[in-house]
C-alpha cells in the first residue's frame, strides 16, 4: 500500500526500519530478559535524531508531527516496542509542552530533548486514578514564586530515566477536574523521588516507576497554560499521542507475523511447509488484512492531525482500540502458527504477544477509548463523517 509518504518521511522510514533489524532486533532478547534500561539505543537513536522528530525548528527540531512519530514507533516497534518506547514515550512526555506550554518553557525545556540529552515522562496516573483521570489527588500549592507537590504518579513511562516530567496535580481540589493544573519537573528536583522499577509482563526494555513528590518545590513558571487547564492539557496531549501507541501496537504485530510468515515456510509437518495448508493461510491472509487495515487508519488519522484537523479525538481513539486489538490478536495467532515451540522463551515470537498486551490497556484502556468513540457518536449524530 502506498500511503503517500513525502521523500523526507521515507527515508525516516528506511533508516528506522534498518536501524531497527541491525541494531535494536540483536539486543531485544538482551533487554527483554534484564529488564535493563537500553541507554545505548538511546544514545543511538539521539545521533539519528529520533529525538527530534515532532519538535519544531525553532527549539532545535526537525518539525515534524504525528505521522514521523508513528513511522519511528512503528519500525522500532517491529524489532521491540520496550525499546521503541524510549521515543515515544518522551514524545507523550513533551506533548503537553508542545501543545500549550509557552515560548519561555519551549525554548528552555525542548533542546536538550530534541539533542537527546534528556528523555521525558508524562505523570497523569495514580494508584487511584487510572481510568478515572479526573481523580488524581496530587496537590500543587502555590508558595511565592513556588508550586509545592505532595503525591504520587504511577507507571510512569520513562520514570527514573528522564530528564523531565509533566504532571498534573490539583490546585484547587473543590473543582474537581477543573481545578487540575499540568506542570514542568525536572528530574534531582528536590522532593521528587522515585519508586520501585515495576517488573512487567512485557515492554520491559522500558523503565516504569513511580514518581513520589514530597514537597517538591517547582519554579512557578513551570506552570503548563494557566491553573486549572491541566485535565484539558492532559486530554489533548492523549489526543495526539494515541495514533503513537497505536503506531506501537501495528509495529508489534508487524514483526510477530514477519516471524510467523518465517517460520510456516520453513516448518516441515506430514511432508509439507506448513505454508501451504489452507488453515495457516487463511490465519495468515487474515493477520495481514487486520495490519493493513490498522495501518491505513494510523497514517490517515496522523495525516489529518499534522495538516491542522481539529477535534481529533474519536479518531486517536479508534487507532487505539484497533490497533491494540489487532496487535493481541495477530500476536496471537503467531504463536498459534509457532505451536509449541512459539510458547518457548528460546524463540522470539512471544515477546511479541507479551509486548502487545499493554498497548490495549495504557494512555486509556480500549473500553476507555470505545467510551470516547460513543461520546462522539451521540453527539455528532449517526452519519456525520470527517
Ligand atoms: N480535549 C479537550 N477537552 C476535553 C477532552 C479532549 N479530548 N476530553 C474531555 N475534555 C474536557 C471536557 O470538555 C470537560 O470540560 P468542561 O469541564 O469544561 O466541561 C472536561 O474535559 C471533563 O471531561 P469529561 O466530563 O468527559 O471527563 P471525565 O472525567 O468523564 O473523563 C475520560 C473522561 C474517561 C475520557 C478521561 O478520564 C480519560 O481519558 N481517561 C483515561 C485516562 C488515560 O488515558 N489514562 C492513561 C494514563 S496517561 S498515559
Amino acid at each position: 500500500m502506498d500511503y503517500f509518504l513525502t521523500e523526507e518521511q521515507q527515508e525516516l522510514q528506511n533508516l528506522a526500519r534498518k536501524v531497527a533489524k541491525e541494531k535494536v532486533a540483536p539486543v531485544a532478547a538482551h533487554h527483554d530478559q534484564t529488564g535493563e534500561f537500553p541507554w545505548d539505543m538511546v544514545k543511538l537513536f539521539a545521533e539519528l535524531d529520533f529525538f527530534r522528530i515532532c519538535i519544531d525548528f525553532d527549539y532545535g527540531g526537525m518539525g515534524g508531527g504525528v505521522t514521523e512519530l508513528s513511522i519511528i514507533t512503528e519500525e522500532l516497534s517491529r524489532a521491540c516496542g520496550g525499546i521503541a518506547l524510549a521515543v515515544a514515550g518522551t514524545a507523550l512526555g513533551i506533548f503537553p509542552i508542545i501543545i500549550c506550554g509557552n515560548e519561555e518553557q519551549k525554548k528552555r525545556f525542548l533542546p536538550e530533548v530534541a539533542d537527546g540529552k534528556k528523555l521525558a515522562g508524562f505523570g497523569l496516573t495514580e494508584p487511584e486514578a487510572g481510568s478515572d483521570a479526573g481523580a488524581i489527588k496530587t496537590r500543587a500549592i502555590r508558595k511565592g514564586d513556588k508550586y509545592i507537590l505532595n503525591g504520587k504518579k504511577h507507571f510512569i513511562t520513562n520514570g527514573g530515566v528522564a530528564g523531565l516530567y509533566t504532571v498534573v496535580a490539583l490546585t484547587d481540589p473543590s473543582k474537581g477536574s477543573r481545578g487540575a493544573s499540568a506542570f514542568i519537573v525536572e528530574d534531582g528536583t528536590k522532593g521528587l523521588s522515585y519508586g520501585k522499577k515495576e517488573d512487567k509482563m512485557g515492554i520491559r526494555a522500558s523503565a516504569t516507576t513511580e514518581l513520589i513528590f514530597e514537597d517538591c518545590a517547582i519554579p512557578a513558571e513551570n506552570l503548563i497554560g494557566r491553573e486549572g487547564q491541566g485535565f484539558i492539557v492532559a486530554m489533548k496531549t492523549l489526543d495526539k499521542s494515541r495514533p503513537g501507541v497505536a503506531a506501537q501496537a501495528l509495529g508489534i504485530a508487524q514483526g510477530a507475523f514477519d516471524l510467523a510468515v518465517n517460520y510456516a515456510r520453513e516448518r516441515q509437518q506430514f511432508g509439507q511447509s506448513i505454508i501451504s495448508f489452507q488453515a495457516i493461510q487463511h490465519m495468515l491472509a487474515d493477520m495481514a488484512t487486520q495490519i493493513e487495515s490498522t495501518r491505513a487508519l494510523i497514517y490517515s488519522t496522523a495525516k489529518y492531525i499534522d495538516s491542522g484537523g481539529k477535534d481529533f479525538s474519536k479518531e486517536s481513539a479508534m487507532c487505539k482500540v484497533l490497533a491494540g486489538d489487532v496487535a493481541m490478536k495477530v500476536t496471537t495467532d503467531a504463536v498459534q502458527i509457532f505451536g509449541g515451540y512459539g510458547y518457548m522463551r528460546d524463540y522470539p515470537v512471544e515477546k511479541f504477544m507479551r509486548d502487545a498486551k499493554i498497548t490495549q490497556i495504557y494512555e486509556g484502556t480500549n473500553q476507555i477509548q470505545r467510551g470516547v468513540i460513543a461520546q462522539r457518536i451521540i453527539r455528532e449524530g449517526a452519519s456525520k463523517s470527517k
